[in-house]
Order: structure tokens, then C-alpha cells, then sequence
């Protein structure tokens, strides 16, 4: 008899685990998946390289499948820009200084406009995305975010674009986590979108503890964290 109803206990904890399981998420027509940086810059053999950056590309490009909307951003820099080291005498890549708008990460040169270094990563397969974002090209403003540079005052007219075609919630991904991916969730949640970053889409640089700090910051301004598994495949 305790047999019996320790069998029928399991199997009730059986049911509760379908019946209870996380449902996926759907996006829909005003959802929008933001591609990014996935460039060859930031791989392996490219200027700035994020570990396991490469990785994200077959991830992506399924995640891409379960969306109607699709942005793509590419870091775009001039020659001889603000946010490289060699630009500043004396300077090494890694360490930071103090600019006109506020503290600046010095990096190696990277991602200049028109080179093949800047080029999208050839497997990156997103033929249904409708837009592309260029930031970081004013010479003296850096911009790790898609919605407004470094200044934090200058627009990159992202979140009008996507508020003029209805766009309410936000779905993350691409390079690198620590930087431009999260300055872009942190700015869109203060663009007043619901905003998912999707942490396997994503490679992290993590510079002095960078990554834990943003995912930090990340979650005190409502940014939700999940995997890719959380979103209904097509
Ligand atoms: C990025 C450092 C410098 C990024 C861009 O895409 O995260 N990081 N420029
Ligand atoms: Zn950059």
C-alpha cells in the first residue's frame, strides 16, 4: 500500500513537471531581436577578439528563425578613433582614461569603417533582418551602445526607428556581453522597452570583473536574463 502511494506520488511529481514547466516565449510582431557586433573583429583572427565569439553565430542564426523583426548593429569606428589606444600617446590598449564625456576603455584599433576587420562574420546568415546600425563614428565619441553614444547625449535614432514600427520588446544578442550588449539593454530599458538578453547569444570580454558588474546592473534596471532554449523555436 505505501508502494502504491509513493508510485502514485512520483507520478504526480511527473505531471506537476510537464504541467508546470516554463512556457517559452513568443515573440511577435512587436518584438525585436538586436544582433549585436558580430563582426570579425571581435573573433578570432579579427582586432578586438572575445573568447568563444565565433560561437554565437550558429545560435543566432537559429534564434534569428522565431523572429519577425530583426536589427543588426556594427561597431564602425574612424581611423585614429577616440577609443584606441594609439590615439593617445603613451597609452596601452586595456587601460582607461578620462575623456571629455567621462572614463573611456582604451582598445587596440578595431572595427574601422570599410574594412573587412568591420565586415559582419560570413556565417552570420540574417537575411530577413530589415535594419543595420553604424555606431562609434564620430572620431571623438566612443558608442558600445545601439541607442546613444558615449556622450550620453547623442541618438543613434534606434529607439525612434523602433518605436515608430511599434517595437515593445527587446531580445538581445551578439558581442560582447559586458559592453555593447549591455549598455544597449541598459539603454533600451531606459528607452522604456521590455528587454531579454539572451546569454548564450552572447561572449563576454570581462575586464576586471566587467562581466559580473554587468549582469548586475543589468538585473537592478529589469533586464531579464535567459537562454535561447527559452524562446519558442520556428
Ligand atoms: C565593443 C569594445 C570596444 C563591443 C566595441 O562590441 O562590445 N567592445 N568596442
Ligand atoms: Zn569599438
Amino acid at each position: 500500500r505505501s508502494l502504491l502511494k509513493s508510485t502514485a506520488a512520483l507520478g504526480l511529481l511527473g505531471a506537476a513537471g510537464t504541467l508546470f514547466a516554463a512556457p517559452k516565449l513568443k515573440p511577435n510582431d512587436k518584438s525585436a531581436l538586436i544582433v549585436i557586433d558580430v563582426q570579425n573583429c571581435f573573433v578570432d583572427g579579427g582586432t578586438l577578439p572575445v573568447k568563444g565569439g565565433a560561437e554565437v553565430v550558429p545560435v543566432i542564426n537559429k534564434l534569428a528563425d522565431s523572429f519577425e523583426n530583426i536589427v543588426v548593429t556594427q561597431d564602425w569606428h574612424t581611423q585614429g578613433h577616440a577609443s584606441f589606444a594609439s590615439a593617445h600617446p603613451g597609452q596601452k590598449p586595456f587601460s582607461s582614461i578620462k575623456l571629455s564625456y567621462g572614463n573611456q576603455v582604451l582598445w587596440p584599433d578595431h572595427c574601422v569603417q570599410g574594412t573587412d576587420d568591420a565586415a559582419l562574420h560570413k556565417d552570420l546568415k540574417l537575411p530577413t533582418a530589415q535594419v543595420i546600425v553604424r555606431k562609434g563614428f564620430h572620431k571623438g565619441v566612443d558608442s558600445y551602445s545601439a541607442f546613444e553614444e558615449a556622450d550620453r547625449k547623442t541618438a543613434t535614432g534606434l529607439g525612434g526607428y523602433l518605436k515608430q514600427r511599434g517595437i515593445k520588446t527587446v531580445y538581445v544578442a551578439g558581442l560582447a556581453t559586458d559592453f555593447c550588449v549591455a549598455w544597449t539593454a541598459l539603454d533600451a530599458r531606459k528607452a522604456g522597452f521590455e528587454v531579454y538578453v539572451i546569454e548564450d547569444a552572447t561572449r563576454a570580454i570581462d575586464l576586471n570583473g566587467s562581466l559580473a558588474a554587468a549582469w548586475k546592473q543589468m538585473a537592478a534596471k529589469g533586464v531579464k536574463r535567459i537562454q535561447s532554449a527559452d524562446i519558442q523555436a520556428a
